[in-house]
Order: structure tokens, then sequence, then C-alpha cells
């Protein structure tokens, strides 16, 4: 490997070429089918051959000498002794063996939530789900970080999948630049997140599609509470947050009392509209949802909330709503009220009109394509039915037992005594991070692969080296990206790095199941397994691939499944006719009321879109104490918290930058570029003011992605925001994250 060479990968962040030399990789550059590459790749080389790359497998001290008792209270605070793989795999194995001997593999769980990286074969989501499912199964997780309040609350209301909706009934974007004459965007749309997509993104055209939207002189409205969420074109509406559907109640609002909605399409589209009305109007409550209502609430003036109601009206509207939105506590409410406005409006199944959710929130969405079967690593069968909602881990793992509900189900958490992580890093997803630590301490093994020494790496008792995508040979492709690589292995594994797929090999055949985990294909074999079946798939499609080998040649091939003409106007089939095409609901309609909902007998979210306020946000009596909404994006130079090890050398990068408002840095004293600790009830980190105007008074914005590194007082160092975010379950409906509801104070550092 000592020659010069450039080949071409693919990643989470779309695909770029990558130079080595001399067993390292030197470089990267641009792929030259993307019109707007991602900067993210330029910390690949100092990254993959950094100082924190895990060298060799490593277990806690207390922990291999003292056993599980000891090794508890210690997690985060300890020394590690490194092994040789042949022992290390066998105390590994052997750890899994007693537990799921002395108490069955209901005590582990393996939910282990992450991203990884990009590559179909070697995913280690895929990876880690199989292998434990060929030892008899494990406790897994449902949902996602990302959206689980939507994928709870979507199918009650259009009867639907949220993935499904998103991928398949949602307008494309030439659909939108057709037709579309105002976009209004409730947390905005924002090209920063349209960089990266699940499994890849090869042709970044958000940007792009913006400002043809612009150009060609669409009304675009960003509805966030920064203006940097949506081209600077856009009339800017910073609301405050958590108050979405207060907005949303007054839009609906307007049209009922000026006889705006479509109340024929309410009658044959949708059910429940009456039962909503008396709400809206205040018959049921008391409390018209008026303008001025709504004011008090989110900070729009009446005005413009009458002004912009009128022109939804009269125009062709599509209401897009961010992800963001539903990581709050009752999360669900603004996407179900999103949909009833739309509803109201009557324009669902038109051409660039209705409802979108997830715009720009990864770089698929929008993207007109042609949708194949996946190539994916097949994961057997979990014999063990028992799951958690995804962000409830520090729950389970404080209350083994303990009562919650979930969507109408009473369920109780399971009694977890081992943890095994592969391509996730919690210590940097979940919220209340000093909570999850304290929960961390509650099993007998926490197992961690990795390719870093991350927060979550720290807290294992055993930690086995992962290698990256670049020192492994995998096949990259995207379900909404029409491009297929073949993904070289580039540089030998760092150190004693392996695959997750040997490793977990190697577990298999020491527990006596590795034939059922490999079905004796090594990487290579099931490579080509994968590959074959996906061009059997393919050729159905009529779509002929070359050979594997020949892809190895070529590095990579673009599929002719790109194109407006892939995609037809959404929710058409059911607007035509609904008794012939019904929605997957009860009703077979847009249920504005639910009777499933209301069922569950949740007092706080009845059966029709409601206000419910918010524990913390800026009307509550906490915010006397701490008077700044906290929000919490997408980091702009990187994916959650990968490449982190490299970002975080650059000088000045950490800790992480926090966007407050230029009278709220006034009035503590702060000016850009000052060292500040922001804090509230459950932790505090540093972060680096930027001082402005794009973010609305009262909120301050600190993007994920740290490595947390509290000192010993508590405070992180890095700028964590997840040390100050509230873990609570975004309702009873979806259990999502709530990471958006959070309340803080800001204070500059004495020495800074
Ligand atoms: N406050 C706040 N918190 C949030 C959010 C928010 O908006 N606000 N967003 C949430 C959302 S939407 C998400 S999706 C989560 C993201 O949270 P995660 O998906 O957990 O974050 P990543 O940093 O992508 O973690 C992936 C880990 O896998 C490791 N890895 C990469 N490749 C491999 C491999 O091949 N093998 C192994 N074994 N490991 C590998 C990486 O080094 C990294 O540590 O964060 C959530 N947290
Ligand atoms: N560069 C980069 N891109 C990414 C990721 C990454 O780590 N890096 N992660 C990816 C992942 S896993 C996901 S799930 C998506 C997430 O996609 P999103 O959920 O859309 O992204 P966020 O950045 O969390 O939030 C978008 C904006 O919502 C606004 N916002 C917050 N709260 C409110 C509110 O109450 N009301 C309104 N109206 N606006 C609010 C904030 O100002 C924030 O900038 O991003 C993906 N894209
Ligand atoms: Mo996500």
């Amino acid at each position: 490997m000592s020659a010069r060479q450039t080949k071409v990968t693919s990643s989470h962040w779309g695909a770029f070429k990558v130079t080595t030399e001399n067993g390292r990789i030197v470089s990267v550059g641009p792929f030259e089918a993307d019109p707007n590459p991602s900067a993210i790749p330029h910390a690949v080389p100092s990254a993959v051959h950094h100082r924190t790359r895990v060298a060799r497998p490593s277990f806690r001290r207390d922990w291999l000498e003292g056993g599980p008792e000891r090794a508890r209270s210690e997690r985060g605070n300890d020394e590690y002794i490194e092994l040789p793989w042949d022992e290390a795999l066998d105390i590994t194995a052997a750890e899994l063996d007693r537990v799921r001997k002395e108490h069955g593999n209901g005590a582990i769980f393996g939910g282990s939530y992450g991203w990884a990286s990009a590559g179909r074969f070697h995913h280690a989501l895929s990876q880690i789900h199989r292998f434990l499912n060929s030892i008899g199964g494990y406790v897994s997780s449902y949902a996602s970080y990302s959206t689980a309040a939507a994928q709870a609350i979507i199918p009650h209301v259009l009867g639907m999948n949220f993935l499904k909706f998103t991928w398949g009934e949602q307008n494309s974007w030439p659909m939108i630049a057709e037709h579309t004459e105002l976009l209004v965007m409730f947390g905005g749309i924002n090209p920063k997140n349209a960089q990266v997509s699940m499994g890849g993104v090869t042709r970044h055209e958000t940007t792009g599609w913006l400002k043809t939207f612009s150009d060609g002189g669409m009304g675009l409205v960003n509805i966030s509470p920064q203006r940097g969420d949506a081209p600077d074109e856009a009339e800017w509406l910073p609301i405050i947050p958590g108050s979405d559907t207060a907005l949303m109640l007054a839009l609906a609002h307007v049209l009922e009392t000026q006889d705006l909605c479509d109340r024929q399409f309410l009658d044959t589209h949708a059910v429940g509209y009456d039962v909503f009305r008396r709400y809206l109007t205040g018959e049921s409550d008391g409390q018209p949802k008026t303008p001025e209502w709504a004011d008090g609430l989110c900070g729009i003036a009446p005005a413009v909330i009458r002004d912009l109601a009128c022109k939804m009206a009269a125009k062709r509207t599509l209401i897009t709503v961010a992800w963001s939105l539903q990581r709050a506590q009752n999360g669900e409410q603004p996407f179900w009220m999103a949909a009833t406005l739309a509803a109201m409006l009557g324009q669902i199944g038109l051409p660039g009109g209705g409802i979108g959710y997830g715009y720009g929130a990864i770089g698929g969405v929008g993207v007109p394509i042609k949708r194949l079967d996946g190539i994916t690593l097949p994961q057997g069968t979990n014999p063990i039915e028992d799951f958690i909602p995804v962000a409830r881990i520090a729950d389970m793992l404080l209350s083994p037992g303990g009562r919650y509900d979930f969507n109408g189900q009473a369920r109780r958490y399971p009694d977890i005594k081992l943890v095994y992580w592969c391509g996730g890093n919690p210590f940097h997803h979940h919220q209340d991070l000093n909570r999850l630590a304290n929960a961390w301490m509650q099993p007998d093994t926490i197992i961690v692969h990795e390719p870093w020494w991350t927060p979550t790496a720290k807290r294992a008792d055993i930690v086995l080296p992962a290698t990256t995508p670049y020192e492994r040979e995998d096949i990259g492709r995207a379900p909404s990206d029409s491009f297929l690589f073949h993904m070289p292995k580039l540089i030998d594994p760092i150190a004693e790095a392996r695959n997750d797929y040997d490793i977990f090999s190697a577990l298999a055949k020491r527990l006596g199941c590795g034939d059922d985990f490999t079905e004796g294909r090594d990487a290579e074999g099931w490579l080509r397994h994968l590959f074959d079946r996906f061009r059997q798939n393919v050729s159905a499609d009529g779509i002929e691939l070359p050979s594997y080998d020949e892809l190895r040649d070529r590095n990579w091939i673009e599929l002719p499944i790109a194109g407006a003409e892939h995609c037809g106007t959404p929710l058409k089939a059911f607007r035509d006719d609904p008794e012939a095409a019904p929605l997957g609901t009860p009703s077979g309609k847009i249920e504005i009321f639910s009777q499933t909902i209301d069922g569950f007998g949740y007092k706080e979210t009845p059966g029709h879109p409601v206000w419910c306020t918010p524990d913390e946000w800026l009307g509550a009596g906490a915010a006397k104490q701490y008077p700044l909404h906290l929000v919490s994006p997408q980091p702009a130079d990187k994916l959650h918290s990968q490449l982190e090890a490299a970002l975080a050398d650059i000088p000045d990068a950490r800790p992480s930058p926090v966007l407050i408002n230029a009278s709220d840095a006034a009035h503590r004293n702060i000016t850009d570029g000052d060292v500040v600790r922001v804090f509230n009830g459950r932790g505090s980190c540093l972060a680096r003011a930027v001082v402005g105007d794009r973010i609305r008074d009262s909120v301050i914005a600190v993007p994920t992605g740290a490595w947390y590194d509290p000192d010993e007082a508590g405070n992180d160092q890095q700028g964590n925001p997840n040390i100050l975010t509230r873990d609570i379950g975004t309702s009873r409906i979806g259990q999502g994250s709530s990471a958006h509801t959070t309340l803080v104070e800001v204070e500059k550092l004495a020495d800074s």
C-alpha cells in the first residue's frame, strides 16, 4: 500500500475521493458528480489516524479484577488494561454466556442506537442485531431519536408508517418548484442538515432547490427561532420554541372564522373536524384559539398571523415541518396539528400542496427517485419480544420493572444486566447526560465496539477496537440515492482494530453459534452474496448491474432511477377517491379526531390536536431562574459526534459555539468570542459565544456533537448541550426524545 492512489468512497455525508500514501490517508477531495460537496470529509484523514483511536481490546481494571459488583460505581473514572484479542474474546464470550444463562437473553440490552458508518454490509447495527439474535436474542429499542414522536402519531392521523409517508407521499423538489406558490416552513429547511443522509447522499441538491424556489418568486416563510434555518430571502417569523402548535391553532382559527377552510374536503376526506372545531373556537374549553391568544404564547403578532392564514388559503401552499419540532415535549402535537391545518386548506393530494415533514432534515427527502429493494444483512429473528422506546434508556436502567405507557400499551421496563453497543454514542445522543451517567452504573457489564475513545467507550467495561470504513471493503448505497459504490479498503486496520463482523464471528463461534452467524461466509463472501441478491432483485425492475468484480474495478456507477418521472402527486389517489383509495387509518380518512388516541385515556392528550403548555419554555415559571430557551440543533461541520477527535483539535473549535442574541449577550456583559458557562439545575457546560441577530432574543443554540467531558465539578468542558437537556418522553404516545424542551441561563466566565 505504499504507492499513492486515489479512490472514491461513500459516507453518510456523501461520496468523496480519498488519497492514500504509505498506508495513510493523506487527503480527501470532492466527487465529480456532486454539485455542492460537503466539507465534512476534510476531517477524515486526521480523525482516522488520530491518537484517540482504540488500539487494542481494553478492559476496565475494576471490572476485570473485581467483577461487576465492584465495577459499577466507577464507570467513567477508571484505568483500562489491554489484552490480546484471543483472551479478550474468551472473556467477552464467557460474560455473555454467564448473563444469558443466569438471567436469560431478556437481560441483554442490544438496542445499540446510532448512525455508525455508511456501507451496507459492515453496518454496525445490522451486525450486532444479527449476532445477538444468533445467541438467543436481546431487548431491542423501537423508533429513532430523529423521529420517534412522528413515528407514533402519523400512523394514527394519516394511516401510514411515517417513513413510508416521508419517502412515498410527499412532494418532490421538482413538484414543489413547479406548483407551490407559498412554502410555510415550521423549523425552516436548512441545507446544513441535508449534507447528510443515512447511507449516503451523492448529489447535494437542497441549496440549489431552495435557490430555484426563491428565484422563481415562491413565497417563503421561515417560522423558527433562527433566521439561518432557511434562506435569507424567506420572511422570518422568529417564533418562541415549543409554541408552534399554538401558532398553527391560531392560523386554523382564522381559516375557520373567516370561512376560508375547505369544508367539503373536511367532510369527504377527514373525520372529527366537528369535535376539533369546538376546541378551536373555545366552545369546549372556553378559550378561543385566536391570533391574540397565540401571540401571548408564540410571540408572533396577530396581524401577521391573520395575513399568513389568508395567504395560505389563497395560494397553493405547502406546509413543511422540521423533525426538530417533534424532538420536544408533546412533539406529536405540531405534527398532528400541521396535518389538520393542511386538511383545512384542502390542498392535500394536489401537486405542490398539502403537508410534508423533514425537508432538509437529511439529504434524501424530496429527491425524486425510484425506490429499490435495499442491500441489507439479514438480521434473523429475535426470540425476545421485549423492547423499549429508543429514548427511554435511562428510565429503563434506573427503574427495572417500572411501569410506563407507550402508544396505548401499559408496559414494564426489563431488568438489564448487560448492555452491548456497536455503532452509536449514547453519551452524545441521550438527554440529561448526568442522569444517564448515573443510570449507566446499574448493569453488571457494558460492552462497546468503537474505533475511537468516545465518552461511551470511556464508560464501558469491555472496549473492542473497530475498524472505520476506510479499513475494510464494502458496498455503498442509500435508498434515496441513485449511485452505487464499491467502497475499497484504503488502508490496513489501525493498530489492532478488527471489523465488527470478525469480532462477532469469533464471539459467535465461542458461543456455539458460529455457523448460524456466518453461514460459512467471510466478509467478502457476504459482499458478493448480498450484491448478487440485489442484482437479481433490480433486474426484475429492468435494471442490469455489472458483476461485483466489475463494480470493484469501476469503483462506482449510477443507476437509471433518478428523475421527476419517478414521482407522482402525493396522496392523489386518496384525493381523487377516498372510498376506493382509503388511508390506513381506522376511518380510512385523515383523523383530525382519533378514536384510538382518545381511547388511550391520556388526559393530557385527547383525541384531537391540542396546545399543551410545556414544562420548560419561555412561558414557564422556571424561566425566572433560567430565562433562556436552549435549542440544540445538528452541527454544521460534522455528523453528530463523528470525526469529533479531529475537529476538537482545531484551535478555538471547543468549547462548542453558543449562538446568542445581541441583547441577551449585552445584558450579561458577554461579547463575541467569550467563553461562557451555560447551566441549569441538571448541569453545566462551557461554550464560546457567537453574538448576533440571527437568533431571536431569549433563545440560544448550542449544536450537538461535542464529546461529553465533565470536570470534577461536573462542568462539561467541551460544550455538549445534552448535559443540560431534559430526559422525559415526548408524551405517553411517542415516548421520544424531548431535547428541545430546555431552559438555561448563561454567564460569562470570570477569567474569559
Ligand atoms: N440535544 C440533542 N441531542 C440529540 C439530538 C438533538 O437534536 N438534540 N438529535 C438526536 C438524533 S436525531 C440522533 S440521530 C442522535 C445521533 O446519535 P448517534 O447516532 O449515537 O451519534 P454518532 O456520533 O453518529 O454515533 C455513531 C458512533 O458510531 C461509531 N462508529 C462509526 N462507524 C462504526 C463502525 O463501523 N463500527 C462501530 N462499532 N462503531 C462505529 C462512531 O465513532 C460514533 O461514536 O443524537 C440525538 N441527540
Ligand atoms: N450537518 C449535519 N446534518 C445533519 C445531522 C448532523 O449531525 N450534522 N444529523 C442528521 C439527523 S440524525 C437528523 S435526525 C436531522 C435532524 O433534522 P432537524 O430536526 O430538522 O434538525 P435540527 O438541526 O435539530 O433542528 C432544525 C432547527 O429547528 C429549530 N427549532 C428548534 N426548536 C424549534 C421549535 O420549537 N420550533 C421551531 N419552529 N423551530 C425549532 C432550530 O432553530 C434548529 O436549527 O439532521 C440530520 N442532518
Ligand atoms: Mo437523527
